[in-house]
């Protein structure tokens, strides 16, 4: 299965907290493809629901430093 969501991400100011945050989610299991618009602040994220959830994401943003929010 493959779904893709997008998340508000808050506390990025610069292009390494983008590298963070692309970093953090892309080696999750079940993560297929990550990445992060400064310019809008959001995340995009595909992923296989079966293996990680939308909390498992959301945590390792916060994890990683910066706050996630699901676009709902
Ligand atoms: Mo840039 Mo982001 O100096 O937390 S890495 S602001």
């Amino acid at each position: 299965d493959v779904e893709q969501k997008s998340f508000a991400i808050t506390g990025m100011t610069c292009a390494s907290c983008v590298q963070t945050v692309e970093k953090a989610t892309r080696k999750m299991d079940g993560v297929i493809e990550s990445n992060v618009n400064l310019a809008t602040e959001k995340l995009t994220i595909q992923y296989d629901p079966t293996v990680v959830s939308v909390s498992d994401i959301t945590q390792a943003v916060s994890n990683a430093g910066y706050e996630a929010h699901e676009d709902l």
